[in-house]
């Protein structure tokens, strides 16, 4: 089987609904088909500033948060990403193979740094996008999901995939994006020209997963959609009213055009309102499923340890490949 990696940030309290629609619901689907490796990243955590207790809970409510949504320990290697040492030994490696001027290039970095006035960020922050690629090519990971604010990224580490095997000899699998179309880009629900995202959006533009679903059920009856009155989906032209079809299309399978054709003599207060309770469905059972992993820490810890194992076992295996490749001299 063809082999999938993904990882998630624990810098937030709550995944939000961007992060479940355009990655982690296609995590859960890919278990059926692919070998999956999927890891919260907290190495990755740490590029911005993190308080060292918030970043260990946000970990395990990450981890939690995974199970709820459908990660089966079973079938995929689920881990911590500092628990994998290699991924650190390997990004130094990348580092070493990647330009200045092509790392200058990534626009989150721009985007994240600007935010924080340039001279603040960290240098961790910069070569974010290297650990990124070290996190992918350890697997030999052929397919990655991902929402489309990470297509940058994503063809970074193809380029060091083919610049290494160029340069040493065929070492890694090169990597595709797996990004869904109709869930690539969700957008805030007050602003619905940006993504929706945790460090950018105002907090009644963000529905996040752990919140009260009636907090929910309201930012989505004041979701901010336009003054005309038909339900059709058109992005340039209607862009609220298409973000809230595409999320209404994510969560309940129904199509586009089947919704558009169930609302057409109806208002947008309908189609917020059903969309406001499908939500609430959604996430009541997903908040208890998140409480009962978390009331076994012991259980929990147990369940990324064995992720750790795994993970290592094919990790380990690369980074002596590369190691040797590049000519470091073997342990007598
Ligand atoms: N709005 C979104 N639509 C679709 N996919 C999204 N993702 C994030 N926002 C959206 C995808 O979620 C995955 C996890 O990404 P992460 O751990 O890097 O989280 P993040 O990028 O920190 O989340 P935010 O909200 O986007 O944070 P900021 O704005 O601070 O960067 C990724 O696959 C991502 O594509």
């Amino acid at each position: 089987r063809l082999r999938v990696l993904s990882g998630i940030q624990p810098t937030a309290d709550s995944f939000h609904l961007g992060n479940y629609l355009g990655a982690l619901r296609q995590w859960v689907r890919l278990q059926d088909t692919h070998d999956t490796f999927y890891m919260v990243v907290d190495l990755h955590a740490i590029t911005v500033e993190q308080d060292p207790k918030v970043l260990r809970q946000r970990t395990r409510v990450s981890a939690a948060q995974l199970l709820a949504l459908g990660v089966d320990p079973d079938r995929s290697a689920l881990f911590v990403q500092s628990h994998v040492p290699e991924h650190a030994q390997l990004s130094w490696v990348l580092e070493c193979l990647t330009g200045f001027g092509e790392a200058s290039r990534m626009t989150q970095f721009k985007d994240k740094a600007a935010k924080q006035g340039a001279d603040r960020a960290s240098v961790g922050l910069f070569t974010y996008p290297i650990l990124q690629a070290a996190d992918i090519l350890l697997y030999q990971a052929h397919a990655v999901p991902v929402g489309e604010d990470q297509r940058q990224h994503l063809e970074l580490s193809r380029n060091l995939a083919q610049r290494f095997n160029h340069r040493f000899g065929k070492t890694f699998v090169v990597p595709e994006p797996h990004i869904v179309k109709d869930t690539a880009k969700i957008y805030d629900l007050q602003d619905p020209t940006s993504k929706m995202s945790k460090s950018a959006s105002s907090p009644n533009g963000l529905i996040e997963l752990l919140e009260d679903p009636k907090r929910s059920a309201k930012k989505i009856r004041s979701a901010v959609t336009d003054t005309g009155r038909e339900i059709v989906f058109d992005p340039e032209g209607k862009a609220g009213v298409s973000n809230l079809l595409s999320i209404y299309s994510a969560l309940t399978g129904k199509s586009i055009e089947e919704l558009e054709n169930s609302y057409r003599d109806k208002g947008y207060g309908d189609l917020k309102k059903d969309l406001a309770e499908i939500l609430v469905e959604f996430v009541t059972p997903f908040q208890e499923r998140v409480k009962s992993y978390l009331d076994d820490i012991s259980e929990l810890d147990k369940v990324l340890a064995r992720g750790a194992e795994q993970a290592r076992e094919v990790a380990t295996r690369t980074l002596a490949v590369v190691y040797d490749r590049v000519g470091f001299l073997p342990i007598g």
